[in-house]
C-alpha cells in the first residue's frame, strides 16, 4: 500500500498500567480502607466503583490520581513500549499517542509528556496528542481501553479497536479487540491497510 496508516494509542490502561498503579497507591496511602482488586474491577471509571463500595471512598481513589508523581510512575504494561517502538519504525505507519489528561491539571499533562520521553525518547513527544474530545483527532485506528468514546465528532474517521483491561474484560463490546500487546497487532493494522 501507498497510503500511510495512522495510529493512535491510548496511554493509561494500554501503554501505562493505571489499573495497577492506582491499587498500589490505594493500598500503600490507605492500609485500612477496603479495596478493589483487579479482578473484581467492572466499569471504566474507578471511582465510581470505590464509591459504590462506600461513599468517602470515591474522593480518597480520586486523590490518588491527583496526586504529585502518580502518572510519571506507572509502570509500562507488558510489551507496551517495545510495541510502539517496533510500530513507528514500521514501513507508512504514524503512530500517535492520544490520551486524556484529568482536569485537575497540576501535575498530569506535564508528567505524561515526562512518562513518553522517559520509555519512548524525547523525539517521540513530537508523537503526543494530549485531549479530551479523541473524536476530533482523525486516524485509522485508535486502540483504547475505554469502551465509549465520546465527543463532538458522532461519526469519527478511526475504528476503535477495544484494548482489553480488568474494567471491560466482562463487558461485551461490539469493538474488535486487542487482548494484550501479544496479541497480533500486525495482522490489526494490516487489515487496515490500503492493498
Ligand atoms: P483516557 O484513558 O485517555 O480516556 O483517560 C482517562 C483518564 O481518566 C485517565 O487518566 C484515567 C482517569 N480515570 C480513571 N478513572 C477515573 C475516574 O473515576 N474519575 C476521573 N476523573 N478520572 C478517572
Amino acid at each position: 500500500g501507498e497510503k500511510r496508516l495512522r495510529v493512535l494509542v491510548d496511554m493509561d490502561g494500554v501503554l501505562a498500567d493505571f489499573e495497577g498503579g492506582f491499587l498500589r497507591k490505594f493500598r500503600a496511602r490507605f492500609p485500612q480502607e477496603p479495596f478493589i482488586s483487579l479482578e473484581e474491577r467492572r466499569g471504566f471509571w474507578v471511582s465510581a466503583q470505590y464509591g459504590e463500595l462506600r461513599e468517602d471512598l470515591c474522593d480518597k481513589a480520586i486523590s490518588i490520581w491527583e496526586s504529585k508523581d502518580f502518572f510519571l510512575e506507572l509502570e509500562p504494561l507488558p510489551g507496551a513500549v517495545e510495541v510502539v517502538k517496533q510500530m513507528s519504525q514500521m514501513e507508512n505507519t504514524d503512530v500517535f499517542i492520544c490520551t486524556s489528561p484529568i482536569k485537575r491539571y497540576q501535575h498530569c499533562p506535564q508528567e505524561k509528556y515526562a512518562w513518553v520521553e522517559k520509555h519512548l525518547g524525547h523525539d517521540f513527544l513530537d508523537q503526543v496528542i494530549l485531549t479530551r474530545d479523541k473524536t476530533l483527532v482523525s486516524g485509522d485506528i485508535l486502540i483504547d481501553d475505554k469502551p465509549d468514546i465520546l465527543g463532538v465528532e458522532s461519526s469519527p474517521s478511526w475504528e476503535h479497536i477495544l484494548f482489553s483491561a480488568c474494567h471491560n474484560l466482562h463487558q461485551n463490546c461490539p469493538q474488535r479487540r486487542l487482548t494484550s500487546w501479544a496479541d497480533d497487532w500486525r495482522s490489526l493494522l494490516d487489515s487496515k491497510r490500503t492493498p
